[in-house]
C-alpha cells in the first residue's frame, strides 16, 4: 500500500548520495519533495528529471544547514509555500578525515559537528514547530553504525552520530502525544560520495573503502527510509540498523581478496 502518494518530503543532502536516491524513491511514490543542498545545479538537474519523469511538485532549495539564519528564512519559505512537511528526511552530512584525535584537524572537526550536529538541529528546531502545529508528520535522522560503535580514527564523526542517535530518542520523547513519528535509519558501508568528501578526494583511499565487497548503495538505503515512511500511522519504527551482507560491525567486514 501507497501511503506516500501526494505528500510533501523535505530531503537534507539530496544532490547526492542516500539523499538522492530518496529524492527518486519518494519521487517514484508519487510524493511531492522539497530538495535541500548547497550545489543548487545538482539540485535543479535532480528536480529537472523527476518533474519529467513522475510530474510531482518538486521545489529546489539552495541551502546550507550549518547558516543557522538562513535556515530560518528557508523554514519562513516552507510555511508559506507549502505549509508543513509531511515527512522531514535530516541527510545532510558528512566526515571527514579519518585522523586519531590527537593528531585531528580543527577544521575538520568543525564542519563534522557543524553540519551532522548544529546543522540537523537548526533544521529541526525551524522545521518541526511547523509540523507540530498540524499535529502530524514524520522526522527521519540519518544516522550510523558509526552512532552504535566507535572505530579507530572515527572519533569525533562518530562522536556526531552517536549525538545523532540521542537526538533522535529526545526528539521521540519530546514529541510523545503528538501524531508526530520520530525514526533513524543507520547505515553501515554505502557507496556514495561519502569517502571521497571523507579523503578530500584522494580517489586510492576510496577504493580502498570498499575493495572486496559489495557495499549497500544510495538507493538500498532509500528502500529502507521509504519502509519507514510508509508504515501505516500506528506503526513508528524508533531505530532501523541497515548494512551490506558482509558487514557485521565496523570492524567485522568480509572481503574477497584477489
Ligand atoms: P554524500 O557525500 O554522497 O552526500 C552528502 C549530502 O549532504 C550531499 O548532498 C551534500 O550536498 C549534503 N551536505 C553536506 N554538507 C552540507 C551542508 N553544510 N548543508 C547542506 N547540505 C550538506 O554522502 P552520503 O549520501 O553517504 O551521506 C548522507 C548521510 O548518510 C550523512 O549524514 C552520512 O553521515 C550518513 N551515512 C553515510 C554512510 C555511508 O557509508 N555512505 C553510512 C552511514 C551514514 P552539498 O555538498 O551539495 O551541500
Ligand atoms: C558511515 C559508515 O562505518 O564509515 O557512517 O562510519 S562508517
Amino acid at each position: 500500500m501507497n501511503r506516500l502518494e501526494g505528500k510533501w518530503v523535505l530531503v537534507t543532502g539530496a544532490s547526492s548520495g542516500i539523499g538522492e536516491g530518496c529524492a527518486k524513491r519518494f519521487a517514484a511514490s508519487g510524493s511531492n519533495l522539497v530538495l535541500v543542498a548547497r550545489r543548487e545545479e545538482r539540485l535543479n538537474e535532480l528536480k529537472r528529471t523527476l518533474v519529467d519523469d513522475h510530474r510531482i511538485d518538486v521545489r529546489a532549495y539552495a541551502l546550507d544547514v550549518r547558516n543557522r539564519g538562513a535556515v530560518g528564512v528557508f523554514s519562513k519559505w516552507l510555511a508559506d509555500h507549502i505549509t508543513a512537511p509531511d515527512v522531514l528526511i535530516n541527510n545532510a552530512g558528512l566526515a571527514s578525515g579519518l585522523e586519531k584525535f590527537f593528531e585531528g584537524d580543527f577544521e575538520d572537526w568543525d564542519k563534522m559537528i557543524d553540519t551532522n550536529v548544529k546543522g540537523l538541529l537548526n533544521v529541526t528546531r525551524h522545521v518541526v514547530p511547523l509540523m507540530v502545529s498540524q499535529n502530524r508528520g514524520h522526522i527521519i535522522n540519518i544516522g550510523s553504525i558509526a552512532g552504535h560503535m566507535v572505530y579507530p580514527g572515527g572519533n569525533v564523526y562518530n562522536a556526531t552520530k552517536f549525538a545523532t542517535r540521542a537526538l533522535n530518542q529526545a526528539m521521540a520523547i519530546d514529541l510523545v502525544g503528538t501524531n508526530l513519528r520520530v525514526s533513524s535509519i543507520d547505515p553501515g558501508a554505502a557507496e556514495t560520495e561519502f569517502s571521497k568528501v571523507r579523503f578530500h578526494g584522494d580517489e586510492n583511499k576510496v577504493k580502498e573503502v570498499y575493495r572486496g565487497f559489495r557495499p549497500l548503495t544510495g538507493d538500498d538505503v532509500a528502500e529502507a527510509v521509504h519502509f519507514v515512511a510508509n508504515a501505516p500511522e500506528h506503526v513508528n519504527v524508533l531505530d532501523l540498523v541497515i548494512m551490506p551482507t558482509a558487514q557485521r560491525n565496523p570492524y567485522v567486514l568480509h572481503r574477497e581478496e584477489g
